[in-house]
């Protein structure tokens, strides 16, 4: 049985070469990819969400944590992809206009693409348009945006509008995140689905897709 202990405190540390080492050798000892990165990388990760909302983790150390969380994706990404779960679904995500807060959307980029899902990642202080226009290019299944301002989250409701005057609406399911967002305010803008953290957006996505 491989003990993920060592790997999630490499996280927590925000060392990536302990992240390293400990995802190389639990491959090694024939752990698979998609178990090191759900029990390993993502276990390890949803600690620090805990730790900082607690404010036991500051800001600075949680950036080290998802710098060393994604060393070890690199590691694992190609492997999920070749043994065959890699999903072929797209998704577009973005902070909306302007918001240029991106650290939590960047976690729920890796790990949706951890999950083999191929994301198109159109940054922060995306406007509307430019989210129409992605999704006219790219035709994903899913659009993901992010806002952490109270402010700028309206521009979500706004976006959908948007979407909806020209008719791409229903080719997409939406989900919205971001500290200020919730369940009733994700409902009230006519989007399909929210998620408090990263580990949900991505079994939202799942099941959004498979409904
Ligand atoms: C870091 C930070 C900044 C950095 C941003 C750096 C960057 N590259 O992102 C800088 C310094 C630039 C910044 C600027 C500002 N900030 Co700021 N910032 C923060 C801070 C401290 C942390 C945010 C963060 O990264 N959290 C960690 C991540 C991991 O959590 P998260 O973002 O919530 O993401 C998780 C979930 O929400 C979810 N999620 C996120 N996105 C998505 C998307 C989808 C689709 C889904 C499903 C899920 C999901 O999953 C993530 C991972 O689990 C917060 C305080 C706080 N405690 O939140 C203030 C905060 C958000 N900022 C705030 C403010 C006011 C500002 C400024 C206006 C300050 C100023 N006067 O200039 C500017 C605005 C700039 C702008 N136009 O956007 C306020 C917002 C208040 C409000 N209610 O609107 C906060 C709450 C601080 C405060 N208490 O006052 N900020």
């Amino acid at each position: 049985m491989v003990s993920y202990e060592i790997l999630a405190e490499g996280i927590m540390r925000g060392d990536a070469s302990i992240v390293e080492s400990e995802v190389n050798k639990a491959l090694s000892e024939g752990a698979e990819a998609r178990h090191i990165l759900v029990n390993g990388l993502i276990g390890g990760m949803s600690v620090v969400g805990k730790r900082f909302r607690a404010g036991e983790m500051f800001l600075p150390e949680v950036l080290m944590s998802a710098n060393a969380m994604h060393r070890g994706l690199d590691i694992v990404k190609p492997l999920l992809a070749k043994s065959g779960q890699k999903a072929t679904e797209k998704i577009v995500i973005g902070t909306v206009e302007g918001d240029i807060h991106d650290i939590g959307k960047k976690i729920v980029v890796f790990l949706l693409e951890g999950n083999g899902y191929e994301v198109t990642d159109l940054g922060v202080d995306v406007k509307a348009e430019v989210f129409a226009q992605a999704i006219e290019e790219h035709e994903p299944v899913i659009l993901g945006m992010s806002a952490l301002l109270t402010t700028t989250m309206q521009n979500m409701g706004k976006t959908i509008d948007l979407l909806k005057e020209k008719g791409l609406r229903e080719k997409i399911r939406i989900i919205v995140g971001g500290a200020p967002v919730d369940e009733q305010f994700a409902r009230s803008i006519g989007a399909d689905g929210y998620a408090p953290d990263a580990g949900s957006a991505v079994e939202l996505v799942g099941k959004l897709i498979t409904s």
